[in-house]
């Protein structure tokens, strides 16, 4: 792109080493491009100012790799971090590619299959602690079921719970920074899989032995997928105290998983996620989750495109925030009388019930109040189009 750049390190961008390694394949077609080095991803992510990048174990080690491999792949990690400034943000295992996982990982029918799934994670995160990410996601890729009558779902959570469980413990024990994120998606490439949504994440996250070291990283595609609402997807873990990540992209919704870039799909819909981080603050990493079109011949636009829409989309959250019409029209909205309501609603007591009971209303005159949802959302419209 010929464009300055609008990025900064300080934005806090991350992408998954995955995202750029991706060679084009898909299930009905080979690679379009050549496929990137784990070590190679790093560097063209740093070379093009981006503040992080999360992995999986195998992004970075392939499954077998001799320790000494291992070691000597980390280290050149670690000198492309020195030297482009990259940091590694957010590590996670594969716990999906092999076909051992077939059936699930955590949630396997068979005891040895869960057993290799938990040890595979812990050797994840001691990968992770290494490069000093202080995230570390699960995404149950095969936590799920084509048949329902064969696999307990019960039992299944359960199992979830005990290999979460464990992890917890194994990082206290080593000592590590590091929180735990847990990625939800409805289905793909289980036909349904468990922990669909960020409200199931939360549910039970509620449960685990040490609920304060888990989180959730909301994907906007993978709820998309379900038909439900991404902006809501993000602003209840946000509301809970527990973002600890965010996947950014764009999905058409109720089709395959697509892994558009951000803002491809709908950018009103962006253009809102960004304007919700905005405005509460949010301090975490914004990694990008997608791939680039099969058609790219390298991921570099892609990896370009997906920072400049979210800058770009930043400018307008700030149009939108400072716009006297808008602004206005939000404020007759949110503004409504509250006179002698006083407490009443704030918190139960029998003095507040008692006082409520008393309380005249006149639903006919309170329906009466003028809502200007029509002219607010015509007015984001022109917004985000570049009208004055
Ligand atoms: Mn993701």
């Amino acid at each position: 792109m010929a464009r300055k750049a609008l990025w900064k390190r300080s934005d806090k961008f991350a992408f998954g080493a995955w995202t750029v390694m991706n060679a084009g394949g898909d299930p009905f077609g080979e690679a379009t491009r050549p496929q990137l080095s784990g070590p190679d991803a790093v560097r063209g992510l740093g070379e093009r100012d981006v503040y992080g990048f999360e992995f999986h174990d195998n992004d970075l080690v392939p499954i077998g790799t001799p320790p000494r491999r291992r070691d000597a792949i980390l280290r050149e990690v670690r000198k492309i971090m020195g030297s482009t400034g990259i940091k590694a943000t957010a590590g996670t295992t594969n716990l999906f590619s092999h076909r051992v996982f077939k059936d699930g990982a955590f949630t396997s029918h068979d005891p040895k299959v869960r057993a290799y799934a938990v040890q595979k994670a812990m050797a994840g995160i001691d990968l992770a602690a290494e490069l000093g990410a202080g995230v570390y996601i699960f995404w149950g890729g095969r936590e799920g079921a084509e048949v329902d009558v064969a696999k307990d779902p019960v039992e299944a959570l359960k199992r979830f719970r005990e290999a979460m469980n464990f992890l917890c413990a194994y990082v206290l024990d080593q000592g590590y920074k590091m929180v735990f994120s847990i990625e939800p998606k409805p289905n793909e490439p289980r036909s349904d899989m468990y922990l669909a949504t960020a409200g199931h994440a939360l549910a039970f996250i509620a449960t685990l032995d040490h609920p304060d070291m888990a989180g959730v990283n909301p994907e906007l595609a993978h709820v998309k997928m379900a038909g439900l609402n991404v902006v809501h997807e993000v602003a209840q873990p946000l509301e809970a105290g527990k973002l600890v990540d965010i996947h950014l992209n764009a999905q058409k919704p109720l089709r395959f998983d697509q892994d558009m870039s951000f803002g491809a799909d709908n950018p009103k819909e962006a253009l809102l996620v960004v304007k919700l981080l905005s405005d509460y603050g949010y301090a975490g990493t914004k990694a990008f989750d997608c791939h680039p079109y099969r058609t790219e011949a390298d991921p570099w636009d892609f990896v370009e495109r997906n920072m400049t829409a979210y800058k770009l989309l930043e400018a307008k959250v700030d149009r939108v925030n400072s716009d006297a019409r808008l602004v206005a029209m939000l404020e007759e909205l949110t503004g409504a009388d509250d006179a002698g309501l006083g407490d009443v609603l704030l918190s139960y007591s029998r003095k507040n019930a008692a006082k409520l009971r008393g309380m005249k209303f006149d639903p006919a005159k309170l329906a009466e109040r003028r809502l200007l949802y029509e002219r607010i959302d015509q007015r984001l419209t022109e917004i985000l189009l570049g009208a004055e």
